[in-house]
């Protein structure tokens, strides 16, 4: 039986479309920048909100209708909503997802019956992913649910949690493999420490490192060839966790000898807990040839806390898309939404709403990033902000032929610096909205 069954097939209906079950911008062969938007935006559903979110929070229960839920998480429960999950991806056109191996399917009382768990299940999520052509963009294993990940998973304090850990990871890697995945996500969710009274920080972050060095050498044993992400996060969980942000997770990659298996994948509200803004965790993490993916989302800045809003405002989408633009696009990454509907939002076609919007969003950002910089008009301002730089003595300090003694001499010949020019900020902006409000 369908599970949604009143909803078509969403389209392109172009941008004067009022029909809320269409999309505006997102023409999925449309070509922009050489390839398809559907190439461009590899646009990805999340398991876990989609599928598993409740609405619950601290105040309350859970608020989602989802008819297909059984009373109990038994194995029948998890493949039929195995069914519903591909149902959703296709109707909504949608060509990946994400998953944690818990999302998929029930944790047994033992390591060995919640791996039965998996396969039963993996086995559909193949099937469906055959009959539907939606890929797998990433994997990953939920490292923080159970209460035995109290203290952590390869940070944990106790030797059996990094163990019992290694072998959720290795599961993951394999299930990973099977369904083809082009990644394998590592998100620290309780990598981390509430106070450094109890907490060996070397020690963990050694742990760490060693777990992740044993996931590259069991990918290449079993000849997974996705690309491993770490994803930061600053807070929440714990109080303070490892993958800080971009510039802690490569400054811990390159200490443990891992920079060259991982890229980042980098989210929204992550970012705003940093006390960054993504587009700035894109570009530092693009400089330094480690961007990767995005889990696209938002937080409210009003919240202090991860929202995992979905993302709809242009000015976001146009940003992040400019920065994967500048550094040859996605792929193999893409944009998953780590997003969910809002407890008030309860009712199955309000998960149709928020991916439509979402992806809509993408798509204009998309379009507006390319005609921004087909334009050139922003590259030619910054490239004259730095002009000085192109030419004489700006040209020798980057050439190398420079030292403090000769700049000394050079400035006490010229007397005082050349005098400073306007930033021009309220005029690009100005311009930035001409794209974004054209008429
Ligand atoms: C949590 C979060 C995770 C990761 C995957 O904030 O973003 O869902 O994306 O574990
Ligand atoms: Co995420």
């Amino acid at each position: 039986m369908a599970a949604f069954p009143d909803i078509p097939k969403i389209r392109y209906e172009g941008p004067d479309s009022k029909n809320p079950l269409a999309f505006r911008f997102y023409n999925e062969d449309e070509i922009v920048e050489g390839k398809t938007m559907k190439e461009q935006l590899r646009f990805s559903v999340a398991y876990w909100h989609t599928m598993r979110g409740t609405g619950s929070d601290p105040f309350g229960a859970p608020t989602m209708l989802r008819p297909w839920e059984g009373a109990q998480d038994t194995v029948d429960n998890a493949i039929r909503r195995v069914r519903v999950f591909f149902e959703f991806c296709e109707k909504l056109g949608a060509p990946f997802f994400c998953f944690h191996d818990r999302d998929i399917a029930p944790e047994g009382s033992t390591l060995a019956e919640t791996n039965r768990n998996l396969d039963a299940v993996v086995k559909v999520v193949k099937e469906e992913m055959q009959r539907t052509g939606v890929r797998l963009l990433w994997g990953t294993a939920n490292l923080f649910s159970h209460p035995r990940y109290v203290h952590g998973a390869a940070t944990s304090c106790n030797a059996d949690v990094f163990a019992y850990a290694a072998a959720q990871v290795k599961k993951a890697l394999e299930i990973t493999k099977e369904l083809d995945g082009a990644g394998y996500v590592f998100w620290g969710g309780r990598e981390g420490y509430t106070t450094l009274w109890n907490t060996d920080m070397k020690r963990e972050l050694d742990h760490l490192a060693r777990f992740l060095h044993m996931a590259v050498e069991y990918a290449k044993e079993i000849g997974f060839k996705g690309q491993f992400y770490i994803e930061p996060k600053p807070k929440e969980p714990t109080k303070h966790q490892y993958d800080f942000d971009a510039a802690a997770c490569i400054n811990f990659l390159r200490t443990y000898g891992l920079a060259p298996y991982f890229k980042l994948n980098i989210e929204t509200n992550h970012a705003t807990l940093a006390g960054h803004n993504v587009e700035h965790e894109l570009e530092y993490a693009g400089m330094q040839g480690f961007l990767g993916s995005v889990d696209a989302n938002t937080g409210d800045l009003l919240l202090g806390w991860d929202t995992d809003q979905f993302p709809t405002d242009i000015y976001l989408t146009t940003k992040i898309m400019l920065v994967f633009l500048k550094y040859g696009g996605l792929a193999p990454g893409g944009v998953n939404f780590d997003a969910k509907v809002r407890r008030e939002s309860f009712e199955p076609i309000d998960l149709f709403y928020a991916h439509i919007g979402g992806m809509d969003t993408f798509a204009k950002g998309l379009k507006i990033a390319a005609q921004i910089r087909a334009d050139g008009e922003l590259d030619r301002l910054l490239k004259e902000r730095y002009s000085s730089w192109d030419t004489g003595i700006g040209a020798e300090i980057e050439a190398g032929k420079h030292d403090f003694k000769s700049l000394e001499k050079y400035m006490l010949e010229k007397g005082e610096a050349a005098p400073n020019r306007s930033g021009r900020q309220e005029l690009i902006e100005n311009i930035v909205n001409r794209y974004i409000l054209p008429r």
